[in-house]
């Protein structure tokens, strides 16, 4: 009996997939891979359903001989352990990201004298309307809010981008590329108080009110089903920032990270160049307390972020501050740097850890910008956030725009550097 290997990525069986299994029974005996939650997420959207659900709803596939467990997003390891004559697929992966996957199957079944079987891939009406309502309940709240803390438990590093519009938030959503063997893409965003405040022309000093502040979150969860983690400059004082809990958690934001800062707040790349204060320990702590003591689910979390580094207190004053914040209730550490290498912040993690191996902790390396997630992971940052870059990208493209349009006295030049009409009409989607 000839072997043929299909792998499912799914938390919905439909027509389609049945069809793909009877079409593998005609080959041989049909094997179906469970790709894990951490190999989903890197190129599809996040699993409504849990793996070992997933895994009961194909074993009862009629004509599923057995089910394994596939951990990488590339057959590979597969291949090699099972030896299939057949990799049975739906023919829907020969656009778009999934190529990619077509690609590996093919060359590993040419390498081992096995055979690439594609099959018409068919949804129903019913399956796509499916699959849409799956989809969209990744919006909404009680399931968006979540997800930070479900991605921490399976992701090696949980890779977040700014985003501070409906625009950008497609960018953060639909972005997916392929790397060495491997497929990427953000896993959440972040709603940074320098971009959200720049795009509005506004300095980044708190002058954008919370509710502005609010519209944009609005705004990019409209268009998006990834997790939110909200820049809440210093959370302002204890009596507003209790209210501003309960107004992200409503919205389903997953985590706000409020910095240990007082008065009139700057932004943090500006170091001890410009006059800032640091608030004492006991206030901020309080300002935990408060927050963790007002959010109404398990759900939500209140990330503190030590500003010692960048503010030239020390390192001790750093893990002192940190202990003193995981004390107070805080469900996770940033640790902000504004060097030009990542050592400060590997020497946080290293003693950090020492005590404490539990707690997420965050970097933000925007002046360390060498450092590789790998690196960072070993030193056990739990989110790392890309936390400006969109922003300082679209920048210069519309500035370099604007003045060739001056300069030219008409369209021409700077079209050549532009995207499509076509494409800009087709890049949203319609309901
Ligand atoms: C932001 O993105 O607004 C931040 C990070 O707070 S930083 O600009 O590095 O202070
Ligand atoms: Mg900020």
């Amino acid at each position: 009996m000839k072997t043929v290997y299909t792998c499912f990525c799914t938390d919905i069986i439909h027509e389609g997939h049945l069809n793909i299994i009877h079409r593998g029974m005609e080959y041989g005996e049909v094997v179906a891979g469970i790709l894990t939650d951490e190999a989903t997420i890197r190129f599809n959207r996040f699993p409504a359903v849990s793996f070992e659900e997933r895994v009961a709803m194909v074993e009862a596939i009629e004509g599923v001989s057995r089910v394994i467990v596939q951990k990488e997003v590339t057959y590979d390891k597969v291949v090699q352990q099972l030896r299939p004559d057949y990799i049975i697929h739906g023919d829907n992966w020969k656009e778009g990201p999934l190529r990619f996957l077509r690609e590996n199957a093919k060359k590993l079944m040419e390498e081992t004298g096995g055979e690439l079987i594609e099959v018409p891939y068919t949804r129903s009406r019913e399956a796509i309307h499916k699959e849409r309502v799956q989809r969209e309940k990744l919006a909404m709240p009680e399931y968006r809010r979540k997800r930070l803390r479900q991605l921490l438990k399976i992701c090696p590093i949980v890779k977040s981008l700014e985003v501070h519009s409906g625009i950008t938030g497609l960018i953060a959503e639909k972005t997916i590329v392929e790397t060495e063997n491997n497929l990427e893409q953000f896993d959440a965003m972040w709603i940074s108080s320098l971009c959200d405040s720049t795009v509005k022309g506004k300095p980044d000093i708190e002058l954008v009110d919370m509710t502005s502040r609010f519209k944009t979150i609005d705004e990019v969860m409209e268009v998006t089903t990834k997790p939110i983690i909200f820049d809440g400059d210093t959370g302002g004082f204890i009596e507003h920032f209790v209210y501003s809990v309960r107004t992200l958690e409503r919205m389903g934001v997953s985590a706000v990270i409020i910095e240990d800062k007082t008065g009139l707040k700057k932004n943090s790349l500006f170091g001890t160049e410009v006059e800032q204060t640091q608030d004492d320990i006991a206030h901020f702590c309080e300002k935990i307390r408060a927050g963790k003591g007002t959010q109404l689910t398990d759900d939500f979390m209140i990330i503190a972020r030590v500003e010692s580094l960048i503010l030239e207190q020390g390192m001790e004053d750093a893990l002192k501050r940190a202990s003193a914040y995981v004390e107070a209730g805080t469900d996770g550490i940033m640790i902000h740097s504004r060097k030009e290498n990542p050592a400060e912040i590997f020497e946080f993690c290293r003693k950090f850890r020492r005590r404490d191996c539990h707690t997420p902790l965050v970097a933000v390396p925007t002046s360390y910008h060498q450092v590789f997630e790998k690196e960072l992971m070993e030193y056990g940052i739990n989110i790392v956030i890309y936390a400006n870059q969109l922003t300082r990208s679209a920048f210069p493209a519309m500035e370099r725009t604007a003045k060739d349009l001056l300069k030219y006295h008409r369209a021409l030049e700077a079209d050549a550097k532009l995207m499509p009409i076509r494409q800009i009409i087709t890049l949203i989607d319609e309901l």
